[in-house]
């Protein structure tokens, strides 16, 4: 344990300010009614915590985050066809609609990880049956019929995350990370998998996130101890990925014995001390009552001290977002 908390504590380090600034939205299944959870990656924290039952949808064990459009974050029921748009850096709901999708897996999907890619939402769909494919379901964003799907030519593997980078799209089955391989025939698609180091082998793999401003992809996994979140680097020719841990989610406030099977990246917006969304009065107080501190929460240029440049990032940016 002291050498993982070393490891943790140097690789914090190394990675200080390579990070572009955002929020890992994380699901949580193993609950009923589920949770979901916002990472934090300026103040390493998990600092924001939203319970979607609440608001009188269909509950689920699993809400499985999406993506974030630039506009809201997207939030799907693990077996029901509602979406939910959430404000991507609160969790306040916003709206809710429905998400079409072919009849013969309504009920029977247990949807997963999911992105918006080219104006379509996919989620990674486990096979209905350990006797049929694994599917991955395209809709578009305003919820309108697409009755696209894809299966897999590999009934063996189970998609749980799923993300874009750049062109290819990757998926994690519980112990592996896969390429999909679009051929020529419609509706199938076959997997290649890549060799994965740096997760320990008894992490079962979760969610998928990309930060494109950044070139970071994340990933989460965990055991019964708890959950990781790892920074991965692709190697597309050799067909590897080194994973990185980034932090120890668990020991920031996720509960052990949660499976992080979805994952979703949301940019932090300059200036935003506070963590609203809004460039405002509440941030500017929030660096000066920090002035000269080493106070992660404002320092905005993550430098190790609050002073006059994390006072000029929030002035520059005043009334951004609100
Ligand atoms: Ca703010
Ligand atoms: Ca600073």
């Amino acid at each position: 344990m002291r050498q993982l908390m070393l490891c943790f504590g140097m690789s914090a380090l190394l990675l200080t300010n390579v990070y572009a600034d955002g929020y890992l939205w994380l699901s949580g299944a193993g609950e009923m009614p589920a949770r979901v959870f916002r990472y934090n990656l300026r103040t390493g924290q998990i600092d924001r915590v939203v319970e979607p039952g609440r608001w009188g949808f269909v509950q689920s064990r699993d809400y499985n985050l999406l993506a974030y459009d630039g506009n809201d974050l997207y939030v799907g029921l693990e077996n029901d066809r509602t979406l939910l748009k959430l404000n991507p850096y609160t969790g306040a709901f916003r709206s809710a609609f429905a998400y079409q999708m072919c009849n013969c897996f309504y009920g029977h999907h247990w949807m997963k990880d999911g992105t918006i890619h080219n104006g379509e939402i996919w989620r990674a769909a486990p096979a209905h049956s350990t006797s049929s494919p694994g599917i991955v379901h395209v809709s578009d964003v305003a919820g309108e019929p697409t009755n696209a799907f894809y299966g897999m030519n590999r009934p063996d593997l189970q998609p749980i995350g799923l993300e874009w980078v750049g062109d290819a799209l990757l998926i994690t089955t519980a112990n592996g990370l896969h390429r999909v391989n679009f051929p020529d025939e419609p509706l199938v698609f076959g997997a290649v998998q890549y060799a994965l180091s740096g997760v320990p082998s008894g992490h079962t793999l979760g969610g998928l996130a990309y930060d494109p401003a950044g070139d970071a992809l994340y990933l989460a996994s965990a055991d019964s101890n708890g959950a990781t979140l790892w920074r991965v680097q692709l190697n597309h020719d050799a067909q590897t990925a080194t994973a990185t841990p980034v932090d120890n989610l668990t020991l920031k406030g996720y509960p052990a014995g949660l499976q992080p099977t979805a994952l979703g990246w949301v940019p932090a917006r300059a200036g935003d001390a506070n963590d609203d969304g809004c460039v405002d009065d509440a941030d500017l107080l929030e660096v000066l009552f920090a002035f000269g501190a080493n106070n992660a929460q404002a320092d905005l240029n993550r430098d190790g001290t609050v002073d006059d440049a994390d006072l000029l990032e929030v002035l520059f940016n005043f009334g951004s977002g609100c």
